[in-house]
């Protein structure tokens, strides 16, 4: 594989077991203020749980920043 697996990477950012659904970070922020919330959260990710946002949003403010999202997506299994 080449260097192209971290856009790869990036475009499943959301991609774990429990979701079926891969939208990017961008695609999540509907509002595009750089920030996933809760609302936005369970609308791009229907199938995903207050659990899953608590685990992704690491320092806890009720948001989910770009860099939580690519943190998170590092700690998955199957990230290259
Ligand atoms: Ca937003
Ligand atoms: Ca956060």
């Amino acid at each position: 594989m080449t260097r192209t697996i971290i856009p790869a990477a990036i475009l499943s950012l959301f991609a774990t077991a429990a979701f079926a659904a891969t939208p990017t970070f961008q695609e999540a922020d509907t509002n595009a203020d750089g920030w996933v919330t809760p609302e936005e959260f369970a609308v791009a990710l229907p199938d995903a749980t207050d659990v899953d946002f608590v685990t992704i949003d690491t320092n806890g403010d009720g948001a989910i920043s770009e860099a939580e999202m690519i943190t998170y997506t590092s700690t998955l299994p199957d990230n290259g």
